[in-house]
């Protein structure tokens, strides 16, 4: 009987059977006392560095914290772009990890994550976009990441539903593509990461606040949460949009600061967008789910905030850039809008490596783009917790650089500012 049918089956008798018989994806268990390893945020971060936590050094005696529900915070908010098309060799290596982890995660994880490398299209507006299109495409050669600078025609045949009329307001005179990029569903990334973790023996418990830290002679102890005190070796915090307050819990102070990132999803319509396309100089980005909903975003809303909403000035730039560049789909109508606040660290660069507490360890800073780094940043975050050095693919990612003023600037490479 082929799967289908099977699958069929199952859920007919589920059905009939008031759906009380499926097998949770993973457990609910009350928090034990102590943990080896207490990571504070179920995101993707956090949920990918249990699992590789498990996998790769066999520690098991670890519980993910998750105030709300897991992938509640930027990890089901994001729009779900993978790329390596970073500038500098240190973030090169560590994206591009990323990015091949991400083609085999499926299989590892025994859960569909609906990779889909369609690639992504950089457009240049101008002469000066020209420039930099190049610059960017050709850093990335020599960090042996694969990217082909095009031709105004070959976007043009990549995109035919762009404006190419001779008056559009943002007219497209080249780019660049990275054919491996594309997009993965952010929230069974998540769910994929919980499960796997969740059958090696982590501990994920949900709607769990951490509230406060206790520390000894400087060395973290465990940490007070709103299901009671919990006892840990080491805390990993990996709360993006958070950072900053849990740092500030733990009486310490990061150089981030939390901006509100929005995007929107329209209708559903036919096929019309087979690639992502990014326009960095006018801020907008656009994709279509495979539902069909056509996915735009853009910039920062560029004061701090924690609202979880974008301001309406932003939302009306970003729209207005979307209908000049594709003026055929300015009548969809918008369903949904929302946002998720991101960290922001002013090299654009994120923070991997121990926390001025000793036992306490950070993932964070991920600003606009930490979708792309969850397996990577997880695989490498592991390391660090399990064997207390930073995995050399993240060794320049520590809090010094804030003090040596060894930067990784990659603000350009954000694609949308930064
Ligand atoms: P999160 O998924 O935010 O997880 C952190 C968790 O910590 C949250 O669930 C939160 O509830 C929890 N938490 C906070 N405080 C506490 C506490 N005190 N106790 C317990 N739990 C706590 N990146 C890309 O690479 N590609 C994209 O296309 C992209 N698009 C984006 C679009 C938008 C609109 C937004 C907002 C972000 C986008 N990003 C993108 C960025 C990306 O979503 C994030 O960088 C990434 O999801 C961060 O993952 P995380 O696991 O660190 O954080
Ligand atoms: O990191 O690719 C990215 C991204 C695009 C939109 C938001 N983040």
């Amino acid at each position: 009987m082929s799967a289908d049918r099977y699958s069929l089956f199952a859920l007919l008798r589920q059905g009939l059977k008031g759906h009380t018989g499926w097998r949770p994806a993973w457990r609910e268990p009350e928090p034990q006392p102590h943990y080896d390893v207490v990571i504070v945020g179920g995101g993707g971060h956090g949920l990918a560095t249990a699992y590789y936590l498990a996998k790769e050094h066999g520690v098991t005696r670890v519980a993910v914290l998750e105030k709300g529900w897991l992938g509640g915070g930027n990890s089901g908010r994001n729009t779900q772009i993978v790329r390596s098309n970073y500038l500098y060799p240190e973030s090169a290596a560590f994206y591009e990890l990323s990015l091949k982890l991400y083609e085999g995660l499926s299989k590892d994880l025994n859960f569909n994550v609906m990779l889909s490398q369609q690639g992504i299209v950089t457009l240049a507006h101008s002469r000066h976009d020209l420039d930099a299109v190049a610059r960017w495409a050709n850093a990335m050669i020599v960090n042996g990441i694969d990217a082909e600078i095009l031709t105004r025609d070959q976007v043009r045949d990549l995109l035919p539903a762009m404006n190419w009329g001779p008056d559009a307001r943002y007219p497209v005179l080249g780019g660049f593509i990275q054919r491996r990029a594309g997009m993965a569903r952010h929230d069974a990334v998540a769910w994929g990461f919980a499960r796997a973790a969740d059958r090696r023996g982590v501990d994920i418990i949900q709607n769990c606040e951490v509230t406060g830290f206790r520390i000894e002679n400087g060395r973290v102890t465990g940490v007070d949460t709103t299901r009671g005190f919990i006892g840990a070796g080491k805390v990993g915090l990996a709360v993006a949009g958070h950072s900053g307050v849990l740092a500030g819990m733990a009486g310490f102070r990061l150089p981030i600061t939390s901006y509100a990132l929005q995007a929107m999803v329209s209708e559903p319509v036919k096929p019309v967008l087979d690639t992502v396309v990014l326009s960095p100089s006018t801020g907008v980005y656009v994709s279509q789910s495979p539902k069909g909903e056509v996915v735009v975003g853009g910039a920062l809303d560029l004061f701090p905030s924690y609202a979880q909403r974008g301001s309406f000035r932003t939302t009306e730039d970003v729209v207005a850039g979307f209908c000049e560049m594709f003026p055929g789909l300015r009548r969809l109508r918008m369903m949904r809008q929302w946002a998720g606040i991101t960290d922001v660290v002013h090299d654009s660069s994120p923070i991997i490596g121990p926390a001025p507490v000793v036992g306490m360890y950070l993932n964070c800073g991920w600003g606009t783009g930490g979708f792309k780094a969850i397996p990577a940043g997880g695989f490498t975050f592991a390391h660090l917790l399990a064997t207390g050095r930073p995995h050399p693919l993240t060794a320049a990612f520590g809090l010094d650089r804030f003090t040596t003023g060894r930067m990784i600037d990659e603000a350009a490479a954000a694609g949308i500012a930064h």
